[in-house]
């Protein structure tokens, strides 16, 4: 079933210069790209994105990280995208995570894991209408 999610790729990517990179492995697996911006969020946008996480320890590092430095938000569209964009990044833990995921190839640490991807069809229609509220 097509179904849209939201992706970020969230700053450490940007500086790092992996836009490029994970962009085309989402073109290449066949998502279609809906909406894509570059954009430095604000404290208020970043609470409400991650608001499930507010009671964590590393709730204030991860507010403080996303919203350091320029972000990409995108929504992509396809068959299963919400699983499938989950499969492509790997395990939350770049650790853990299989090589040939975005995060098992890219990344060392929990926090600067490179990517997001919705993990529900609740999450991603609450996170598409947080990110792009006229799409
Ligand atoms: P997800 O991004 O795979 O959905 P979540 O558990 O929803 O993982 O966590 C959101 C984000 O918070 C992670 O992607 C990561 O950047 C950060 N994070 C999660 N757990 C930890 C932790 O234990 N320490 C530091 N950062 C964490
Ligand atoms: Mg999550």
């Amino acid at each position: 079933m097509s179904e849209r999610t939201l992706v970020l790729v969230k700053p450490d990517g940007v500086a790092r210069g992996l836009v490029g990179e994970v962009l085309k492995r989402i073109e290449t697996k066949g998502y279609k790209l809906v909406a894509l911006e570059l954009r430095t969020l604000d404290r208020a946008t970043a609470e409400s994105h991650y608001g499930e996480h507010a009671d964590k320890p590393f709730f204030k590092d991860l507010v403080d990280f996303i919203t350091s430095a320029p972000l990409v938000a995108a929504v992509i569209e396809g068959n299963e995208a919400i699983s499938g964009w989950r499969n492509m990044m790997g395990a939350t833990n770049p650790l853990n995570a299989a090589q040939g995921t975005i995060r098992g190839d890219l990344a060392t640490e929990m926090q600067n894991n490179v990517s997001h991807g919705s993990d529900s069809p609740e999450s991603a229609a609450r996170e598409i209408a947080l990110f792009f509220p006229n799409l």
